[in-house]
C-alpha cells in the first residue's frame, strides 16, 4: 500500500485498567493479530495506521498512544493525554471493576485531552461472553481496591459482568460513543477507531476543532512532500517505555 497520502492526523489515547486489552486492540488494528500473552505495556506504546472514511473520501492517520493501565505509570501516561482528539475508554465485560473504574479514567482523560474529545467506550473481550444466557443476577461487584492478578482477568470464568444496557447508559449519560468488541476476534476493533474519527470529523465540519489549536487534530498541509506521505497503511512501535 505504497504511496497512500493522508488528510487528516489525529491524536488517540487508549486507555483503561492493566490488563483489559488495549494493547491487543492497538495490535488487532495496526497488525490484524492477537497475542495471547503480551508483556504488559510499561508506560506507552505507539502505533499508527491509515484508515478510509468512504462517505467522506478522506484518509485518515491515526497515531495511537497506547498507555499502561498500571497505576504505577499513570505520571507518565497522563503526559501523553495532552492535546488528544480521540480516546478508547476500554474496560473488559467480564470485569465489573474494569467498567467501574472507567469513571476515574475518563475524568482524567478529560481533565488534560482536547476539550473537544471524543472518546468511545470500548467494552472488550465480548467473546469471552459466548453464553449470553448467563444472567445479570449473578453480578459478583469486586471491591474496587482489589486488583486481581493479570492472569485472572483473561483466564476469568467466562461471565459477562457489564450488561449491554449498562454500559449504552452510562455512554449516553457521558455523551461517549459505546461499541462491545473482541481483540481476539477482532469483532469491531477497526470500526471503534473509525466511529471516533467520524464523530472528529463531524466535529470539524462543525468548526470544533481548530488546526491551530487542536494539537490533537492535524489538517495535511498541500503536498510538499514525503511528510504526507506513508509507505504503509499501517506501523506500529514500542516506544517510550520506562
Ligand atoms: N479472550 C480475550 N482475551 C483478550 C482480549 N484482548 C486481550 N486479551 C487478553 O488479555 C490479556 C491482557 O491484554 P493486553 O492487551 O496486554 O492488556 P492491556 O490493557 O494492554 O494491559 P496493560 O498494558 O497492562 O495496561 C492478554 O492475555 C490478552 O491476550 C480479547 O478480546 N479476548
Ligand atoms: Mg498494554
Amino acid at each position: 500500500m505504497a504511496g497512500i497520502s493522508w488528510q487528516y492526523v489525529f491524536k488517540f489515547i487508549i486507555t483503561g485498567d492493566a490488563a483489559v486489552g488495549k494493547s491487543s486492540l492497538l495490535i488487532r488494528l495496526t497488525d490484524q493479530r492477537f497475542i495471547a500473552n503480551p508483556d504488559p505495556t510499561l508506560g506507552v506504546e505507539f502505533g499508527s495506521k491509515l484508515i478510509t472514511i468512504p462517505e467522506e473520501s478522506k484518509v485518515v492517520k491515526l497515531q495511537c498512544w497506547d498507555t499502561a493501565g498500571t497505576e504505577s505509570f499513570r505520571s507518565i501516561t497522563r503526559s501523553y493525554y495532552r492535546g488528544a482528539a480521540g480516546c478508547l475508554l476500554v474496560y473488559d465485560v467480564t470485569s465489573r471493576k474494569s467498567f467501574l473504574n472507567t469513571r476515574t479514567w475518563l475524568a482524567d482523560v478529560r481533565q488534560h485531552a482536547d476539550p473537544h474529545l471524543t472518546c468511545i467506550l470500548v467494552g472488550n473481550k465480548v467473546d469471552l461472553c459466548q453464553d449470553e444466557s448467563e444472567t445479570q443476577a449473578e453480578f459478583n461487584a469486586e471491591p474496587i481496591s482489589s486488583v486481581p492478578p493479570r492472569s485472572e482477568f483473561s483466564n476469568s470464568k467466562s461471565k459477562r459482568q457489564v450488561s449491554i444496557e449498562e454500559a449504552e447508559l452510562f455512554a449516553k449519560e457521558e455523551g461517549l460513543l459505546f461499541v462491545e468488541s473482541s481483540a481476539k476476534s477482532g469483532l469491531n476493533v477497526e470500526r471503534a477507531f473509525e466511529q471516533a474519527a467520524r464523530d472528529i470529523l463531524e466535529k470539524i465540519h462543525r468548526g470544533a476543532f481548530d488546526d491551530d489549536q487542536s494539537p490533537g487534530v492535524k489538517l495535511s498541509k498541500p503536498a510538499t512532500g514525503n511528510n504526507l506521505v506513508l509507505d504503509t497503511a499501517r506501523s506500529r512501535s514500542v516506544c517510550c517505555n520506562t
